[in-house]
């Protein structure tokens, strides 16, 4: 048997993405509920006012707020014995800082964690998954200001008090490492520009490039709560075990031109090894001391900021996986997925429909490589194939490309794993249908599980488990042995 007795198979969701009732059991508004929906052309748009006559994806999203009890119980028939999901900080403090948490956020998220215990399904819980309350922004301007650190802490010590014993797996911050991108600033930091407070809708991506200093600057923040959390984590209970959660777009040489490889290797340390480095290893990289410096960054920090990052390193090593791209010097190659996160096309490679290019053996590099650089239990938090599914005449969904996919992927997984990779679990992406982070879309599916919603607010919310759904319980029922 190639994965191990306890290997944590299940599937992931994000609660901006899947819960909608956005303004339900006294929950704030957070940044996502300002941005509007776009697609793989359009970009999502955004400004600082919700307005009657517009459309936004999050406000109801799946409604997993009132499906969650029907949603478990098909994570519990495909047999999961993980759950990823997030807790919306705006739930438990609308502002991000009140005195007294909301009772009702708590009982919301108490029930979910009861709801799996039903079906001996494990909760692992991203604590800020893009979501940040909008308040927070607007007095504080997200992590850019350092007092955010100790807002972050108590939303944390409340949560994992109430929910001890019932949730062990933590993961801080989604994608830490896209507070770097030019998405990240205002998604994954909450940083939005005074000016913009007042504009007419703009795309904050193309606002946020000039700002590297404020990001760098409000990542360390998020580096720094993170490691006090961790702290926190264990000691409230011995049993929790804290991860970080990086988004690693695996780069690749385009060719063996001795500059391309430096120039992959400069690539990928930015923006898939730095975050995770800090991480693990409690300190900033030389690299990046040497990078801050060349781009002019400076970061300000306080005495007890390198003792905290040393006693708050992640107990395992977090990350999704979705694609690989490109590294050259070369300016005249064609370039798939646009920003940094982008990068030259791979002529051996396919891509989704959405420009993502598909390698499930990189996964198996990805994973030789890291279990390689840091010796700690690794996980797949997640996977997935984003793709435009229809409901067939017979009523089905036969997603037969999504599971060849998920079948690919999780085979190099477990070529990874006999190699010696220790990873401890693997979450798909997504457990059921949800709202795409990048593009606000339904269109872009990738749940196990169909949800009857659209672009254009229709659909009545029905779920129908996909051909996916079905293979699935019989890879976890095999603990993998039939791929
Ligand atoms: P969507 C880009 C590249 C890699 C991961 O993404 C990304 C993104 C964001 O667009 O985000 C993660 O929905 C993220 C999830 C997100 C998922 O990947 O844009 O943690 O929230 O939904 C897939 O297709």
């Amino acid at each position: 048997m190639i994965f191990p007795e306890d290997f944590l198979w299940g599937g992931a969701t994000a609660a901006n993405q899947c819960e909608g009732g956005f303004q339900e059991g006294g929950k704030g508004i957070t940044i996502q509920d300002l941005v509007k929906g776009g697609s793989r052309n359009s970009p999502r748009m955004f400004k600082s006012r919700i307005e009657a006559d517009q459309f936004y994806p999050s406000h109801q999203a799946v409604d997993f707020y009132n499906h969650y009890k029907e949603d478990i119980k098909y994570f519990g028939e495909m047999g999961f014995r993980c759950y990823r999901m997030s807790i919306s900080w705006a739930r438990i403090f609308p502002n991000g800082d009140d005195i007294q948490p909301n009772e009702e956020g708590l009982k919301f998220y108490d029930d979910i964690f009861n709801e799996c215990r039903k079906y001996k399904i494990e909760p692992m819980v991203t604590l800020s998954h893009f979501d940040m309350p909008w308040s927070l922004t607007v007095r504080k301007n997200g992590f850019l200001s350092r007092d955010t650190i100790n807002d972050f802490v108590r939303y944390t010590e409340c949560v994992m008090n109430y929910y001890k014993g019932k949730v062990r797996y933590w993961l801080t911050f989604n994608e830490i490492n896209f507070g770097i991108l030019e998405m990240g600033a205002y998604n994954s930091l909450g940083i939005v520009q005074p000016e913009d407070m007042e504009n007419d809708y703009f795309i904050p991506k193309s606002r946020l490039k000039r700002n590297r200093q404020q990001q760098f600057q409000a990542l360390h923040h998020q580096f720094i709560a993170s490691a006090m959390v961790t702290r926190l984590a264990h000691e409230i209970d011995p049993q929790n075990k804290v991860g970080c959660m990086i988004s690693h777009i695996t780069q690749y040489p385009l060719t063996c031109h001795p500059q391309d490889i430096l120039e992959t290797q400069k690539k990928d340390r930015i923006l898939n090894k730095f975050c995770g480095d800090v991480m693990v290893w409690g300190s900033y990289p030389k690299y990046m001391e040497t990078y801050m410096c060349d781009n002019q960054i400076e970061i300000e920090k306080q005495p007890e900021d390198a003792e905290i990052l040393k006693n708050g390193c992640v107990d395992y090593y977090a990350f999704s996986y979705y694609m690989t791209n490109c590294s050259t010097i070369r300016t005249d190659v064609e370039q798939v997925n646009g920003n940094l996160m982008g990068g030259a096309r791979n002529p051996y490679l396919k891509a989704s429909e959405w420009g993502w290019q598909i390698d499930p053996s990189g996964l198996q590099y990805t994973l030789n490589n890291l279990w390689d650089r840091y010796h700690i239990p690794l996980m797949i938090v997640e996977n997935g194939l984003g793709a435009p599914d229809v409901i067939s005449p017979d009523g089905k969904i036969h997603d037969d490309y999504r599971i060849n996919y998920l079948t690919d992927h999780i085979k190099a997984i477990g070529a990874s794993i006999s190699e010696g990779a220790d990873v401890m679990g693997y979450t798909v992406w997504s457990a059921l249908d949800l709202i795409s982070a990048g593009t606000g879309e339904m269109y872009k599916r990738y749940g196990l599980v169909y949800v009857d919603r659209h672009d254009d607010g229709t659909g009545d919310f029905r779920r129908i488990p996909k051909d996916s759904f079905y293979w699935y319980k019989k890879c976890i029922e095999s603990n993998g042995g039939n791929l």
